[in-house]
């Protein structure tokens, strides 16, 4: 049964994840100091002022398939992070083949949340050590920090410590993997911004602010608020079915806004399940459906799932009793 712990510190001065009081350790510790990333915090609030900046243009003066083009490029660089980075990369729940991973790794590129490898790394040292200091972003630490804050300052020693712990040669193996990440400086900002602002332009005579602020950076800011939403949100909010013992939470907003994603008492549970999530249908899980199409067509395999007999046990055992709720009564 995993400990609740809602109740573990939140303050900024750590010693590795040890209370300075404790009369018990008396090993030398390294102490934390909270240290802010000025870069990150400026470059943030610029982008999320520009961001501002494209809503209002959508409303005033953008062309309605700029609009469509920005929003198929947040489903397409979604998708890049929900079923590659996440799905397949993380957590190895299903196989693709190789023009499938290239297809993700472009899309993953255009949502520039740093490279697969990296990003794949911090995600395993966070079910790893889940709401821990070495939880890169435990939501222990605050809505705040849980959605950005972890972004804007020093990771804590516990993180890298800890992380180095954590077996990465799979990722290591994959040749597209290693590409993206040995050239993700060059790759990142053609694929993320430059192509998304020309295309508008170059094809349906969009002016190049509205291409700028509207398919590139208000898209870029919303994709990210999204993918944040299920470290911030969906690790405080919502019903927990299957194991009321951990925070991470079933939310339906999230899983909205972040293509299948925000079932996430069920994926901290079970996350080598590749739909993430019990319900099939599709419902609020646009993820599933993309990975079940190529599947059709011989490009994904190896679907790993849960059989309801193990989900049934795990829901009597230690759920908070809302699986009716959550489960709307019925299995695909
Ligand atoms: C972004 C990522 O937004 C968002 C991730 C969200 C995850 C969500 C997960 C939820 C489930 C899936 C839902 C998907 C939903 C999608 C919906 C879509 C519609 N283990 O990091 P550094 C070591 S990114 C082991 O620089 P600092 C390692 O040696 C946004 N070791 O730490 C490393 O060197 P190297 C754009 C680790 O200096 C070294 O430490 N990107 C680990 O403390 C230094 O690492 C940005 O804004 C580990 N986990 O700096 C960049 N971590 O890499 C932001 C580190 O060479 N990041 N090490 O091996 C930064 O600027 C910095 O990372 C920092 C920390 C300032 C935050
Ligand atoms: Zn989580
Ligand atoms: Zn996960």
């Amino acid at each position: 049964m995993a400990p609740n712990i809602t109740s573990a510190p939140t303050n900024v001065l750590y010693q590795n994840g040890i209370d300075e009081s404790s009369s018990v350790n008396k090993e030398p510790q390294v102490k934390y100091q909270l240290r802010i990333v000025w870069f990150n915090v400026s470059a943030f609030i610029a982008l999320h002022v520009g961001a501002m900046y494209g809503l209002y243009r959508v409303f005033t003066s953008a062309k309605l398939v700029t609009i469509l083009f920005a929003y198929v490029l947040y489903v397409c660089s979604g998708l890049g992070i929900t079923a590659g980075a996440h799905r397949l990369w993380s957590h190895r729940s299903w196989k693709a083949n190789f023009p499938l991973r290239c297809i993700l790794m472009i899309f993953n590129t255009i949502a520039f949340q740093n490279s697969i490898y990296e990003w794949s790394r911090d995600h395993r040292v966070h079910h790893k050590y889940s709401e821990t200091n070495a939880d890169p972003h435990n939501a222990t630490r605050g809505f705040f920090f849980a959605h950005v804050g972890w972004l804007l300052c020093k990771k804590h020693p516990d993180v890298k410590n800890k992380g180095k712990g954590v077996d990465m040669s799979d990722l290591l193996r994959d040749p597209i993997v290693v590409f993206q990440r040995r050239h993700y400086l060059t790759l990142m900002p053609i694929i993320a911004f430059v192509v998304p602002t020309c295309i508008p332009v170059w094809f349906w005579g969009e002016t190049w602010v509205n291409a700028f602020f509207i398919p590139t950076v208000l898209r870029y800011v919303f994709t990210l608020n999204m993918t944040w939403l299920v470290n911030s949100a969906a690790h405080l909010f919502g019903g927990k079915p299957y194991d009321r013992f951990m925070n991470p939470a079933e939310n339906l907003a999230v899983a909205v806004g972040a293509l299948g994603e925000g079932w996430h008492n069920y994926h901290h549970v079970f996350p080598w399940d590749y739909k993430a999530a019990e319900l099939g249908n599709y419902r609020f899980n646009f993820t599933t459906a993309f990975i079940d199409f190529f599947a059709k067509i011989g490009w994904a395999h190896d679907l790993k799932r849960v059989s309801p007999e193990i989900i049934e046990q795990r829901v009597k055992r230690t759920g908070d009793g809302t699986h009716e709720v959550w489960g709307w009564g019925d299995k695909d």
